[in-house]
């Protein structure tokens, strides 16, 4: 073993649990070199430079893209595997009929196999690194140890490493253990397992985003939402903006998409001409954690440093900060090529594609150039509306928590919940076609509570009831909205425009936590007098905004039974109060 460098003995040392557990995966892994990782600009460059000397990292066009890298990953290994994530917790029914299950003990003899000497040849590399503002009481810190330095360079990206980490890590006095290794990327042997009791990720086989960047969804998510529900807080995959109207008023909302549904865009939003004077503030774009705080309001912080974004659609009209943000300083994986050698994807429409995503010369005959679930890994910095509020350590108060999936059908623009536990039943109710963001097929619509369902790290029942309670402690929690850009006509034109045009109800919805707005009272929550919505200059047809805002009663009753049968798979863990909320829907659709 090949030993690291000074500073980085003396680094480790702070934390012998640290040491002693990388000893153990070293000794199971045999690689040739262990490293640890500072976090350091110098170290990021050597590593890239590496990356690039073997061929696994390509230079982009220095003048027009500088600073940014093309990655192509093995053509099985695009997207999260769900059929191979698995929660292990002891007893079964704690993870859920919401995830896959394996017992503990066999889960660990089965990935002990898969790891043993499995880096040899290789360098073992150590990311300690923290989830959140290294001083924020909210945060929580990780050790990914990993053989892929593509993985290095996009948690360096992602999360905040090295020094400060290690020495957070030795004052908790606790971390989150990550092992991942990229193993032959063989699809058969590829495995993603939580062990959330003891706080542990054991990833083998893919190199992969969700699969790979322990930190993300395996930490931020899966074990943190376990961690929240016994401590007191939430873990959710939400992006969280500030809005400052023209007022100057300031309103932070957190907002739960499934992947690929346009959190990004939500994020980074630029107000429509026909709306001046208001200003979009980014946060986070993916995860948020949520905290009862003092004063008795819901308080945000984003774990992340960085966005994992999806590349395709990405372009001046649908997200221009995101299109200037990655002009530098980026790394990109199984995008598309131009012949000057910048990276392209489906949507780009300023240059033409001529290498496709595995390195063939362009044919449309092949599909798309790009990967559908292509991705830019780039510093939150380089966002042009980032705002310095995500270094708060205190988070930010959230106004409203917004839900929505991606629904052809049934789902009206915009409907505000009654009540917190109204809002959690419109929350859990979020149902969702799937998209390339993880294998499997595409477009098929599912149940995706909270936008939860891949990530949510224990029994779906038991995470409601965590959600009914933490209502309690909040003396003002945040107004409930669900909200449905992807409504469809039945010829199958969108009939909302979308992007920039979303914050004519984001305005609407902070109308009415300020208490300005009254509303429809409608059987599914309250919707919005058409009057109300700010549409001056909106390329919306009076039709279609009728259509958006009118709820079909026999839609929703058949709505409600097939909510009702998903509520009973869970059992005796579904809370009672669950189904209270669902028949007091059921009674006001059947009022009419
Ligand atoms: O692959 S990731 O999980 O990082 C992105 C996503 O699916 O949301
Ligand atoms: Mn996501």
């Amino acid at each position: 073993m090949a030993t690291a460098p000074h500073t980085m003995v003396s680094m480790a040392k702070l934390s012998q649990t640290v040491t002693d557990w990388v000893e153990s995966v070293r000794s199971l892994t045999n690689p040739d070199r262990v490293y640890w990782c500072d976090g350091s600009k110098a170290e990021f460059e050597r590593l890239r430079t590496e990356l690039v000397e073997r061929g696994e990292l390509q230079p982009l066009n220095k003048d027009t893209f500088p600073g940014c890298y093309l990655s192509r990953s093995n053509p099985t290994d695009v997207a999260r595997v769900e059929h191979l994530t698995f929660v292990c917790t002891r007893d079964k029914t704690d993870a859920g009929p919401n995830n896959n299950w394996m017992d503990p003990a066999e889960a660990k003899g089965m990935m002990r196999g898969l790891f043993k000497d499995c880096m040899r040849g290789r360098t073992l590399y150590v990311i300690p690194y923290c989830m959140g503002p290294l001083d924020s009481p909210y945060s929580r810190c990780g050790v990914e140890i990993t053989d892929s330095a593509y993985v290095v360079l996009n948690m360096a990206i992602m999360t905040r490493i090295g020094r400060g980490a290690l020495e957070r890590i030795a004052r908790d006095g606790t971390f989150v253990k990550g092992l991942h290794s990229t193993g032959e990327l063989d699809p058969a042997r590829r495995f993603i397992v939580h062990f959330p009791e003891e706080l542990t990720i054991e990833s083998f086989g893919s190199g992969y985003g969700g699969n790979a960047l322990l930190g993300k969804k395996c930490h931020a998510l899966r074990i943190a939402s376990y961690q929240a529900r016994t401590e007191g807080w939430l873990a959710e995959h939400m992006l969280i903006v500030g809005l400052q109207s023209p007022q100057g008023e300031t309103h932070y909302v957190a907002a739960a998409f499934p992947s690929a549904c346009g959190k990004t865009n939500l994020a980074m939003l630029i107000p429509p001409d026909a709306l001046p004077g208001w200003k979009v503030f980014t946060i986070g774009d993916d995860i948020a954690w949520l905290h009862p705080g003092p004063d008795g309001r819901l308080w945000a912080i984003n774990p992340e440093a960085g966005y994992f974004g999806v590349a395709p659609g990405t372009n001046p009209k649908t997200n221009k900060n995101a299109y200037d943000m990655i002009r530098r300083d980026t790394i990109f994986t199984n995008v598309a090529l131009t012949a000057n050698n910048e990276p392209w994807w489906e949507g780009r429409k300023d240059a033409e594609p001529a290498i496709d995503w595995l390195g063939r010369p362009y044919d449309p005959k092949h599909g798309p150039a790009a990967h559908p679930n292509s991705r830019f890994t780039v510093a939150a910095t380089q966002n042009p509306s980032y705002s310095d509020a995500a270094h708060d350590p205190r988070g930010v108060p959230i106004s409203a928590l917004i839900f929505g999936g991606r629904r052809r059908e049934l789902a009206p623009l915009v409907y505000e919940a009654r009540d917190w536990a109204h809002g959690v039943l419109v929350a859990a109710s979020i149902a969702s076609e799937t998209t390339a963001a993880a294998t499997g097929a595409v477009g098929v619509v599912r149940r995706d509570p909270m936008a939860m369902k891949p990530f949510a790290g224990y029994n779906y029942g038991d995470y409601f009831a965590h959600w009914l309670e933490m209502g309690k402690k909040l003396k003002q929690p945040p107004r409930i909205f669900h909200v449905n850009w992807f409504r469809q006509s039945a010829s199958g034109e969108f009939l909302w425009p979308g992007f920039g045009d979303n914050l004519r109800v984001l305005a609407w919805i902070l109308e009415r936590c300020s208490g300005r707005n009254g509303a429809q009272d409608t059987a599914i929550g309250h919707l919005p007098h058409i009057e109300d919505l700010n549409l001056n200059g909106a390329d919306v047809k009076p039709e279609a905004i009728r259509e958006l805002t009118t709820v079909h009663t026999d839609a929703w009753k058949n709505e409600v039974t097939d909510m009702r049968k998903y509520l009973e798979e869970f059992g005796d863990r579904m809370p009672a109060e669950m189904f209270a909320q669902l028949e007091g829907v059921a009674q006001r659709l059947a009022r009419g």
